[in-house]
């Protein structure tokens, strides 16, 4: 890497990330079926079908997992909690084999002197809620704040820090607008009931763990920067509407009480009655703000409906997702955040990484292009902390290769790569890299 540890300031934190669903294994220890299941098994949703029955068998292999993360010198692990792993109807009697599981694995975290900072549901709503309407019905609040009590009621006096639900983006507009994620809908009325119940389900999981007496606890938004197509004032609008929608309307709704203009003008008839009176809830103070960024979209007007445009192909270099590497967007939106919503709150990067076509060769995986890509971002963190942003920590995704969603398992995003025949784990040279990085 191009920077040691030594470049950041004092406590600053590096960690890695990774997601429930995506690496444990969801088949083993009792967990209940999930919308991802369901998804998965539909012809069309899912490259192959694939689906995360095993994944990185990690619920089996955790303890060679967080040896891994220790022996690399980083200071966090950034695990998530799946729902229908501890609640598998999503509600009433909880799996003690779930609930033992999360238990054993904070232990070992804290045995290893990492610091568990726990997202609560990234992606694997419990079936028997999504065939009640899922994020649709507004009692979602209500069974996630249950299941907040049940499982912080567990773990959350050991957790560094909390955030209720990763990317409100993807749960809302990139599965119930896009259809691109379970439970694959294409329906703004369903998107708008979607987005505005994370974030009331999001201040109710909050309340609910300030109740525990936790602390340290925040919010994850994923961001991607909208660059108009030209510089025609319909373009500038175009990219306007699209960053209204992905990046300002959970900030907005949890930093100032309100959701932006551009995005009402076509939601309002499909918000649930009284919205407005949530934002009580879903305001509730917070003690950071955690930011996932990966890349930047090429916004075209159209003549076609709300939103009225279409994302062109960019002319910069490319991950294997096929997303342009434009590290300048991680700066912009340290900046922006802190100016616009969060002031001298502590900002975070709950994610950055790429997705590499990796090969194992005699036992070995050389990815210089996620090293060059971790390079550019950090080295835009640091320039964001020379300017004054309140940044505190930097977590990569991901610490292993793993399911890559409606793109099953040929998107590899990890420092350490996965044989998904043989679950055998192989750091790559970018996680050498970092390991030399933070010995500083
Ligand atoms: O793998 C995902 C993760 O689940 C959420 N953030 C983006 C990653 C890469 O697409």
């Amino acid at each position: 890497m191009n920077f040691t540890r030594s470049d950041f300031p004092d406590g600053f934190l590096f960690g890695t990330a990774t997601s429930s669903y995506q690496i444990e294994g969801h088949k083993f220890g009792g967990a209940g079926p999930t919308h991802w299941d369901s998804f998965a098994a539909t012809p069309g949703n899912v490259v192959r079908a694939e689906d995360g029955a095993l994944a990185c068998d990690h619920y089996h292999r955790y303890e060679e997992d967080l040896d891994l993360i220790a022996a690399a010198g980083f200071d966090c692990y950034r695990f998530s909690t799946s729902w229908a792993r501890v609640l598998p109807e999503g509600r009433g009697a909880p799996n003690a084999q779930g609930l033992d599981f999360y238990d054993r694995l904070t232990d070992a975290m804290l045995a290893r002197g990492l610091k568990p900072c726990v997202t609560l549901y990234h992606w694997e709503l419990p079936q028997a809620l999504a065939d009640l309407g899922g994020w649709r019905n507004p009692d979602i609040a209500n069974w996630f704040a249950d299941f907040t009590e049940v499982i912080m009621g567990r773990i959350g006096d050991r957790m560094y820090s909390a955030a209720p639900i990763n990317e409100p983006w993807c749960v809302g507009w990139l599965s119930h607008f896009l259809g691109a994620h379970a439970p694959g809908l294409r329906d703004i009325r369903a998107t708008a009931r979607a987005m505005h119940h994370v974030m009331l389900s999001h201040g109710r999981a909050t309340q609910v763990m300030r109740g525990l007496g936790m602390s340290n606890l925040g919010c994850v938004f994923n961001m991607e920067w909208a660059t108009p197509v030209d510089e025609t004032p319909r373009a500038h609008a175009a990219a306007e509407v699209y960053d209204a929608y992905y990046n300002r309307f959970f900030l907005e709704g949890v930093f100032k009480g309100r959701y932006p203009k551009l995005v009402l003008e076509a939601f309002e008839p499909h918000l649930p009655k009284n919205w407005q009176d949530d934002f009580s809830t879903i305001q509730e103070p917070l003690d950071w703000v955690g930011l996932n960024y990966y890349t930047r979209k090429i916004i075209a007007p159209n003549d076609g409906p709300w939103p009225h445009h279409h994302e062109v192909p960019g002319p910069l270099p490319k991950t294997f997702m096929d997303w342009e590497i434009y590290p300048q967007g991680l700066y912009d939106f340290l900046v922006r955040t802190a100016r616009e919503y969060t002031g001298d709150l502590p900002i975070l990067i709950t994610e950055n990484g790429m997705s590499n076509a990796d090969i194992l060769k005699n036992g070995a995986v050389h990815d210089p292009e996620r090293i060059d890509y971790l390079n550019q971002h950090f080295e835009q963190a640091r320039r964001a902390i020379s300017d004054g942003v309140p940044l505190q920590g930097y977590f990569v995704w991901s610490l292993l290769d793993n399911y890559e969603w409606a793109l099953g398992y040929e998107k590899r995003f990890g420092l350490i790569h996965v044989d998904f025949e043989t679950l055998e784990r192989t750091p790559k040279s970018s996680y050498q890299a970092l390991t030399s990085a933070l010995k500083d």
